[in-house]
């Protein structure tokens, strides 16, 4: 006021946006000619507490298995006002409908903490509701929302369901060691075909992992084959195999065609690991018979009468081929086999 020097605000002012003016106050006399002084006014604008705090956190990434009562995060909020009136305590909002269910506790300086340990595969995401306050007078709060999400680790190795299996204590170095049982429909299997051409699926191996992404990707591999002789558990020569099984979708095929010292009887060796750091891995042993006969198959012109009987004693027991098509099949693979073994001898 030019008579009184009483300042006056002409709008209203915020300390958020501008929290000191410096005036510059003249004062003159009405002489003539006037004399006049001035002077600095620094004027401070003075909190008060109307912004209530805003949660500015929306989720929060934590790795399953940690122990109980351990650091999850740390919810980060903010206040414009200034001392007191930004001085935020964090609570859970317990009636709330998203956080009744939740095992965390929130610390009055905005930390999580998981008061048991997180399961990601039993679950994998918590909702929970929180209240942020300042220490103003009155106070000032807010309500918010913070998703938790429970990051997989590779603690699932992968479970074979194909063949089933049952533990075996004895062998400490696997995971889970499975043997299949002498029920045919378990998991050993007959082969009465053996034409690599074919492509057909002699077996598929299945298995599941109970993780997600890298850590539940399962390639499957053959480890050793090995004859069913209890006393020569030696491991067949691998460089020419005569099984060989998709890494992806875990079927198993015939590599390459029989020939008179293979195997009646052969147990593969599986193992099924995931992609996880460190991987997990699982096994399992299957136990393939021939019905073809091996001692046969380099020699033909006396096989004739033999084949169409075996194979008239496999037609009783399902085999879906019709006898004529499948023995001059058969009887063409027979010559094809030894025309190969001739080229090879
Ligand atoms: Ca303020
Ligand atoms: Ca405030
Ligand atoms: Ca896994
Ligand atoms: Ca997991």
């Amino acid at each position: 006021d030019p008579t009184t020097g009483q300042i006056v605000t002409s709008c209203v002012i915020d300390r958020e946006l501008v929290n000191q003016y410096v005036l510059v106050v003249v004062a003159a006399d009405s002489g003539l000619p006037a004399l006049f002084s001035s002077v600095d006014v620094r004027i401070s604008v003075e909190d008060i507490n109307d912004n209530a705090p805003v949660v500015l956190t929306k989720e929060i990434h934590v790795k399953e298995n940690q122990k109980p009562m351990e650091h999850v995060g740390i919810i980060n909020a903010s206040d414009t006002d200034f001392g007191r009136n930004a001085e935020l305590v964090f609570s859970k909002v317990e009636d709330s409908e998203f956080s009744s269910s939740t095992p965390f506790l929130v610390q009055s300086n905005g930390e999580i903490i998981s008061a048991v340990s997180l399961d990601r595969e039993l679950r994998s995401q918590y909702t929970m509701e929180v209240s942020v306050r300042d220490k103003g007078n009155p106070r000032q709060s807010s309500l918010a929302k913070i998703i938790i999400i429970v990051d997989d680790i590779n603690d699932n190795a992968p479970i074979i369901t194909s063949p089933c299996l049952y533990d075996d204590d004895d062998d400490d170095n696997v995971i889970n060691f499975g043997k299949v049982s002498n029920d045919s429909s378990r998991g050993s299997i007959t082969i009465d075909w053996y034409s690599p051409e074919d492509k057909k699926v002699v077996y598929q191996v299945l298995a599941e992992d109970d993780d997600i992404g890298e850590n539940s990707q399962l390639r499957f591999s053959i480890e050793t084959v090995t004859s069913d002789d209890t006393f020569n558990k030696a491991p067949t020569p691998q460089n020419d195999p005569l099984f060989r099984i998709n890494e992806q979708t875990g079927e198993l095929l015939l590599a390459r065609f029989l020939r008179r010292n293979d195997q009646f009887q052969q147990l593969i060796n599986i193992s099924v690991i995931d992609k996880g750091d460190p991987a997990l891995t699982a096994f399992c042993v299957l136990n393939v018979t021939f019905s073809v006969d091996l001692g046969h198959l380099t020699t033909p012109k006396t096989t004739k009468p033999r084949t169409v009987k075996s194979n008239r004693r496999r037609r009783k027991y399902g085999n879906g081929a019709s006898i004529s098509g499948f023995f001059a099949t058969k009887y063409f693979l027979l010559v094809l086999i030894f025309l190969n073994f001739v080229i090879k001898f």
